[in-house]
This record gives structure tokens, sequence and C-alpha cells, in this order.
């Protein structure tokens, strides 16, 4: 990257709170690889719930796009988590707590030209924070009415996502980076954005943040395949419902520099970069594998979890 781009991200970055950098993944190079993995997966997925019954098809004569679409819009929420790159919060964990880690989705996590990026914001000590999602949204004429409420899957009400870690994360400069693989339209659910809310501190979060909190401009931001946006945690943000009749297919990834509070402790991160310990650098996808999987024991030791939302006991004016 050369030293007007570094400048004009920087600058956009600390003006809007959030800024998108086009074409930072290649289509095929980076992001194929995450839609065959997802293929793979699905066809496992599709094959197990067919045989146990909870599946009235494999639908495995269509094309991943299409197959997604028909499947994850009729799946449960305990079968939604099978696709995502990070535990769910639950209860009570178990060793078959699913979590999908695999090289293709390490690979995106670690893209060279996304981290160039992110330490142009955050520096160069990079932890890949794990508050981290894979959200394919299907068409919302794909759920059934009776389906029950799952936010990986519909509109995201407004929110903060400082609103969303624990609060000894506060002081952390978590970066969110959240990357395109399909195109992101407002037909189909791409984010919005308010340009400038960074600067307005943590506002009360009720279901989402109250509209007098946010009476200011709002941007859709639609993106190309293979294009990042990148936004400060304090960036009031949301998204809007696929309307259209195909997937949404996107990763939302946090980085927070190396030694802070990453917001959620339960959950593993690593070392993405760092130019101190570069030694520290985790470059093996089935080491990332086995951090979760460590975490996970971990919590099944635990026994009963209690993942508290910060805004428990919220002021209740703020929420009329
Ligand atoms: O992808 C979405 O719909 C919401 C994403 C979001 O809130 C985030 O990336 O922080
Ligand atoms: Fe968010």
């Amino acid at each position: 990257m050369n030293e007007q781009t570094a400048t004009v991200i920087r600058e956009e970055f600390d003006r809007n709170g959030f800024v998108v950098v086009a074409n930072l993944l290649d289509d095929t190079l980076d992001l194929q690889p995450v839609f065959d993995d997802y293929a793979a997966l699905l066809d496992r997925l599709t094959t197990r719930w067919h045989a146990e019954g909870t599946l009235p098809s494999t639908y495995g004569d269509l094309s991943f796009r299409r197959r997604a679409a028909a499947v994850i819009g009729q799946i449960s929420n305990e079968q939604v988590a099978h696709l995502d790159i990070s535990l769910p919060k639950v209860a009570v964990y178990s060793e078959e707590t699913p979590v999908h880690t695999s090289e293709a989705t390490f690979k995106l996590l670690t893209h060279p030209r996304l981290l160039d990026v992110v330490e142009l914001l955050i520096g160069p000590e990079i932890y890949s924070n794990p508050i981290q999602h894979a959200r394919i949204k299907p068409p919302e004429t794909a759920r059934p009415a009776e389906a029950p409420g799952n936010g990986y899957l519909e509109a995201t009400p407004w929110h903060q996502d400082q609103g969303v870690i624990t609060t000894d994360a506060d002081e952390t400069d978590i970066l969110s980076v959240w990357i395109a693989v399909t195109d992101a339209t407002e037909e189909n659910g791409c984010l919005c954005m308010i340009p400038g809310s960074h600067r307005e501190g943590l506002a009360p979060h009720c279901f989402e943040i109250p509209a007098k909190f946010r009476e200011k401009f709002v941007t859709p931001v639609p993106m190309k395949a293979g294009s990042a946006l990148f936004f400060h945690r304090l960036t009031k943000h949301s998204s809007l419902p696929n309307q259209s009749d195909d997937i949404r297919f996107s990763f939302d990834l946090r980085y927070s520099p190396v030694g802070m509070p990453t917001g959620r402790d339960e959950f593993p991160g690593f070392v993405a970069r760092s130019r101190q310990h570069p030694e520290k650098v985790l470059t093996d996808h089935r080491q990332w594998t086995a951090l979760w999987h460590d975490a996970r024991s971990h919590l099944v030791s635990r026994g009963q979890m209690d993942f508290r939302s910060r805004w428990r006991g919220v002021n209740q004016p703020d929420c009329a």
C-alpha cells in the first residue's frame, strides 16, 4: 500500500468512523477457497440432518448458493451455529458444541492485505479477537413465518460493537472488519452506518440503540465481493433485511492490540501480526482449531454459563 492510499484510508476512518477498502481480496485466490470450504461443510451437514430427519431433503442438486438459501432458511438456531467461526454463546457446552474452523477461513483472518489495513488503524501488534462471525443470510422469503428469530440471519438492529463486549475491554481499541464474500447490496441486506457517530460515545442499547441516539444521516454501504469495511467500535451501525432471492455471505472479524482484554474472555484469540515478537504469530490453522477446542473443553468443565448482557437493567427511560 502506498503512503497516499494509507493516508486516505486513515483520514476517512477518522472522519466517518468507517472506511471501505475495495478489492482487498481476490475472487479466485481468496474467496473461492471459502466458498469451497462452506460447500463441503454444507454438504456434510445436510447429509447428516437429512439422515436425522431434521431436513426434508439434502438439496444436493442445487448450487452452493441456492442450497444454502434453501437450507439455512429453515434450520434451527442450534443448527445455524454449525456454520459459524465462533462457538455460540450458550448456557451449557459439550464437546459437540459446534465451531467451524478451517484453513480457508484462517487464511481470511490472517490475510496480509487485510492485516496491512488493520495495522494502519490500530498499530503493528495485532491480536485476532475472538468476537467473529460468518453470516450467511438467506432470503427472507426462504424463512417460514414461524422460524425462530436468529440475529445472524435477519436484519441486524442498530448497535455499536462496543455495546456487545464486556466492560473490561472498554479501553481496548477493537477494530471491526466486515468482509463481503458475496456482493452486499441494499436489496440483500448490506450494512448501514452513521458517519461520525464514533465520536458520540457509547449509547444505551435496549433491543437496539433508541432512535433519539441516532437521529443522523444514515448511509447504506453496498460492497462488492472481496471488499472490506473497517469500522470503529463506537460507530453506530445496523443491516438491512435480505429481500433478494440469493444469500448474503459475509464475515465479521475483530482485531485488537496484543495484550489488551478482548471483551470475550471465554473465547480464544491469537497473535496475527507482531513486529516485537514475530515468533508469537500463529501461522498454522490447526493450532487455531486447537485453541477453540481447548476453550470448549474448558467451558464444558465450567458447567452452567451466564453470558450476561452489559445492558441488563439499563436505564428504563432510555428504553421507553
Ligand atoms: O452482518 C450483519 O448483518 C451485521 C454485522 C455487524 O453488526 C458487525 O459486523 O459488527
Ligand atoms: Fe456490529
